[in-house]
């Protein structure tokens, strides 16, 4: 069996340009999820007034996030649509504190609308699940010269993407083709390479076949020449292989970083941000083959 050091962890960019950061990625940085949301698939509702996603979003930076990533709409499966003004109405709050807490702020979002706000709000990010295909966002994010993209595959809407799952030839392939052209669409309108990270979108338009090859292969997706973003967390292929519910799909979902790690992922987005880095920090001691010095903070 080879060694975590042995298989496919060469970032391609040592750094990602993030809005006022500069993300050193030798080693893979932990984004914690915010949901702002009534419905989220796992934690909707947990934490949709503002105080209590403060409270959250707190507790995740003490346990470790080097990113936040606030959302306002549900993507899951067959999720209804929300409005550009509620979905922002619910980030607003949050983000107007979250951007004064010294680390990159992240906003989970696909209308451009929402976008623009956020990034005039002080937004790092923009992590969009439809790689800035909407009307105005690939100006908007070339105007925006500082902010950081996460450009992830999916096909159609979150409402009926899963009736999109039907790929004809290879899935790994296809998302490889479909990022690579989204990449060259969004370098085209003038954002630069040390500022995007690609996603294989776990989930989104995918069967559990779908993503379980993503993740046997993903080693494949580095041919790409960006860093990866891999979101695994609580999603519905780890209840299908534990037989567990969402709220208890923790270790699988620390298993699924982890292995998303050796595979060469740059960013986890996770939920479960304690039991991530603490995996993390053995995964990189065991990497390194002697106990770790006190690094990243
Ligand atoms: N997954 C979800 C949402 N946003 N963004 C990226 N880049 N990658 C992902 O895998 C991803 C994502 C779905 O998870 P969650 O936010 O917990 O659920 P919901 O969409 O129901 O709020």
């Amino acid at each position: 069996m080879s060694t975590p050091s042995q298989r496919g962890r060469q970032a391609p960019f040592s750094c990602w340009s993030a809005g006022r950061f500069q993300l050193t990625l030798d080693s893979p940085v932990v984004m914690g999820i915010v949901n702002l949301t009534p419905d989220s698939f796992s934690d909707g509702g947990q934490h949709d007034a503002p105080e209590a996603a403060l409270a959250h979003a707190q507790r995740l930076v003490e346990e470790g996030a080097h990113i936040l990533d606030l959302g306002g709409e549900s993507t899951r499966p067959g999720a209804p649509a929300v409005s550009a003004e509620q979905e922002w109405a619910r980030l607003a709050p949050v983000l107007a504190e979250v951007v004064r807490w010294g680390l990159p702020v992240s906003v989970d979002t696909r209308r451009t609308e929402v976008m623009a706000r956020a990034l005039d709000m002080g937004a790092d990010i923009i992590n969009d699940v439809q790689a800035l295909q909407a009307p105005g966002a690939l100006e908007l994010l070339a105007r925006h010269r500082q902010a950081g993209v996460c450009l992830m595959h999916m096909r159609g809407e979150p409402g009926t993407m899963q009736q999109h799952a039907d790929y004809t030839g290879d899935v790994v392939q296809e998302v490889l083709q479909w990022l690579a052209h989204r990449v060259q669409a969004v370098q085209a309108a003038g954002v630069q390479a040390q500022r995007i990270v690609l996603d294989p979108g776990i989930g989104f338009a995918k069967t559990a076949a779908h993503n379980l090859q993503l993740l046997h292969r993903q080693h494949e997706l580095q041919a790409l020449g960006f860093p990866l973003l891999i979101g695994w967390s609580r999603k519905s292929t780890l209840g299908l292989i534990t037989g567990r519910p969402a709220p208890q799909r923790q270790a699988a979902s620390v298993a699924a970083a982890l292995l998303a790690a050796q595979a060469g992922a740059s960013v986890l987005r996770v939920h479960d941000v304690a039991a991530t880095v603490d995996a993390l920090k053995v995964w990189r001691a065991a990497t390194l083959g002697k106990p770790p010095e006190q690094d990243r903070q």
